[in-house]
């Protein structure tokens, strides 16, 4: 990242080693760009069409349309490169601070918007809550808990010890503002190196504690990276939950989030956590794997975590090819190991692999491809062989290296995935709302025209008590039967749980008799996860179906007031049924639990449990207590989204009703000067017209 951030890089950089197709991959994600853009054009046409009162539902829709922001999440493991991968993708080499300590459990998310130049907008940066830091420091997060349970004393000790030191060096850096910090925010109008790294990056004081947790993690590559904040580097990194950076863009056509995770695999599992909330709430996942270790048994916790994803929610891209001996043999082999061990853990076999190498992009960003070092070179040039279609041949260096990273086939693989699931259904549910505010206005000017306000006896008041009264029952309804559905998976989940209790527990006792107690034993929760997730998807068709049936009667009942209010007029009213929102994938299921370690503190409560009469009734204990915030997690963190989901579909679709009858019951105070006006019929043919082209917009991306 350039400290002035007005100079611009790539304007630095000598016209031959420009690269002229940083856009290409992004063609869809254009042409949704270009769609967003008419729709809104046409939503201010309606606007201006539908006149006093009309305009501020259409301001609700304009703000939906403009809160479309496509989330892309980077997963993987750690130094796989996704740090400089984001960087990639937002065409700027040294935005993000690549190789940080990789024990901060930031979220960071950049937000891109498509401008001429870029810029560094705005920054938010949130710290933990009290609860948050709490439970990290006091029982050591999960894994301090999980030992305990176990009686891994040693083990519990360590972790004791690396906390002690995270608390002290916390409290030293911050000070007595420690406390104050707690659950707050800090916002910028920018952002830079020095400031990212104080919050984001952790402070080398970190690198001279010897026990410092995820060991094997601590790299060398950071030590060297001392800025010139000195002593400000991290002074807040331990504390901050997640940062949002916003991004003036140039390569991108269309407005996005690509959200940085701190990966999974770590001491306290608070980053697994991190890493679960962030995927669960965005549909697609991009997930780095370095090319030289890609999906080994040391990343049982990531693979849990893809195996949970759908293949069209996931992109797989292979990182570092440069690092391969012989990029164009060795991908082969790399791919298929990768569906395989997909294959074996139920996960999306079929998701799209995509190979490429961050390296090789940010020297094309840099201008410097030609400084490429000789085996990354070498390798570059083994794999555009295998690779180079004739057309991109012909191109210039720059040009070619830019294909060869992969990010255009990385850029093909998201926007598609953009379009064809997020926007296509953003599109949709604005134009459906768009339909019905075109043709509920039309309908108010036939009331108008056939002689003005409620037909029936039905006061204006009291249609819209009755609308109200509508909504309350229709909420209340969809509320009650949501409850059930809910408390029968939650049913669902505990049976899954007694079911893997009872197993693993006759496991147990049969190991026992077979080979004795000398001989340790495990038991692949694998089932339970596999139980728990049949009974999610269970849950996912019930919650769609349940709300379908409730948004279709809210529909009909609405639809049945308005006509009882004006009659025939306003049959031309296209009510839009609300479609009912994506379940989040069932990610909390990745999350690690005490039976995927089969490691020390597993022996040791082995060994002192083995002589005991009660052995496998304690084991059922323990597997109980270690199942217990998992189970917790899956039935209630995972389903809150969902209910809020359902209901905020419901609450929309009634306050468009209230919009519309607003409409409808006010045309009968502008009768009068207004209703001549709605006579002079050359003015209204052309006002019809109008409105019937622009309802043909909204039409074309309602299905
Ligand atoms: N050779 C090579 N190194 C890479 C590549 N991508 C990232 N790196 C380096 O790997 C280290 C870790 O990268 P980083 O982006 O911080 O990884 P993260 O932990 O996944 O965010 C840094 O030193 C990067 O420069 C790549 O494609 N090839
Ligand atoms: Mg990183």
């Amino acid at each position: 990242m350039t400290i002035e951030t007005d100079t611009d890089s790539t304007t630095q950089i000598r016209a031959q080693a420009r690269p002229t197709n940083l856009r290409a991959g992004m063609e869809t994600l254009a042409r949704l760009a270009q769609d967003v853009a008419r729709m809104d054009e046409a939503l201010d046409r309606l606007a201006e069409l539908s006149g006093q009162g009309g305009e501020r539902p259409v301001a609700r829709l304009k703000e939906q349309l403009a809160a479309f922001e496509p989330c892309i999440t980077l997963l993987g493991q750690v130094k796989s490169g996704k740090t400089s991968l984001i960087n990639a993708m937002a065409g700027w080499a040294d935005l993000l601070p690549s190789d940080v300590n990789p024990w901060t459990s930031v979220v960071t998310s950049l937000h891109l918007t498509p401008a001429s130049r870029r810029a560094e907008t705005g920054a938010k940066f949130r710290f933990m809550t009290e609860a948050e830091w709490d439970r990290l420091t006091t029982k050591g997060g999960r894994i301090g808990e999980l030992a305990g349970r176990a009686g891994a004393d040693g083990e519990l000790e360590k972790i004791r010890r690396q906390i002690e030191t995270m608390r002290d060096t916390s409290r030293k850096r911050l000070g007595r503002h420690f406390e104050l910090l707690m659950g707050q925010e800090h916002d910028y109008g920018y952002f830079d190196k020095n400031l990212l790294e104080r919050y984001i990056c952790l402070g080398d004081d970190f690198d001279g504690a010897e026990d410092a947790p995820g060991d094997a993690a601590l790299d060398a590559g950071h030590k060297g990276a001392v800025s010139k904040g000195g002593a400000e580097q991290g002074r807040f990194a331990d504390i901050t939950r997640s940062a949002d950076l916003f991004l003036n863009c140039q390569t991108v056509p269309f407005r996005m989030c690509l959200r940085d995770t701190p990966g999974v695999n770590d001491t306290f599992m608070m980053r697994e956590m991190v890493t679960i909330n962030a995927v669960r709430d965005s549909k697609l996942c991009v997930v780095v794997l370095s090319a030289g270790q890609a999906l080994t048994s040391v990343d049982m916790a990531l693979i849990r975590m893809i195996a949970n994803l759908k293949s069209r929610d996931v992109v797989i891209f292979v990182n570092r090819i440069d690092e391969l001996p012989d990029p164009a043999a060795q991908v082969l082999e790399i791919e298929q190991s990768i569906r395989q061990t997909l294959k074996d853990h139920g996960g999306p076999a079929d998701a799209e692999i995509i190979f490429g190498s961050a390296y090789w992009a940010g020297a094309v960003l840099n201008g410097d491809v030609e400084a490429l070092d000789a085996g990354s070179a070498a390798a570059l040039m083994e794999w555009a062989r295998h690779k180079l279609e004739a057309s991109v041949a012909r191109q210039s260096a720059p040009n070619i290296v830019w294909e060869m990273s992969g990010l255009p086939a990385l850029w093909r693989a998201v926007s598609e995935r953009i379009v064809g699931t997020l926007g296509t259904a953003c599109l949709a549910s604005v134009a459906r709302q768009a339909i019905t505010l075109g043709t509920s206005q039309q309908a108010a000017r036939s009331v108008v025209v056939a002689g003005g306000g409620a037909t029936s006896d039905i006061s204006m008041h009291e249609l819209r008590a009755a609308m109200d009264r509508v909504a309350r029952d229709a909420t209340a309804a969809l509320e009650a039967d949501l409850d059930l559905v809910f408390a029968e998976y939650r049913q669902r989940a505990d049976r899954a749980h007694e079911t893997f209790l009872d197993r693993a527990t006759h496991a147990l006792l049969d190991h026992l008799e077979r080979r004795g107690a000398d001989y340790m034993w495990d038991y692949d929760p694998a089932g339970l996860r596999m139980l728990l997730r049949s009974a999610y998807s269970v849950l996912c068709k019930r919650v769609k179906a349940t709300a379908e049936q409730h948004y279709e009667a809210a529909v009909r009942d609405a639809a049945g007031l308005l006509y009882q209010g004006f009659g025939a007029a306003v049959e031309g009213i296209q009510l839009g049924v609300p479609a009912p929102p994506e379940a989040p994938a069932p990610v909390a299921l990745a999350q690690t639990i005490a039976l995927d370690f089969n490691d020390s503190w597993w022996a040791s409560w082995w060994r002192r449990a083995r002589g005991q009469k009660a052995f496998a009734k304690r084991f059922r204990r323990l597997i109980l207590a270690e199942t217990e915030d998992f189970m917790t997690q899956m039935k209630e963190a995972q389903t809150v989204d969902i209910r809020a989901g359902v209901m905020t579909a419901m609450t929309a679709f009634f306050d468009q009703q209230r919009d519309i009858l607003f409409e409808l019951t006010s045309v009968g105070t502008q009768r009068g000067a207004d209703v001549e006006r709605l006579f002079t019929s050359e003015q209204e043919r052309q006002r019809r017209a109008l409105l019937d082209s622009t309802l043909e917009t909204f039409e074309r991306h309602a299905a």
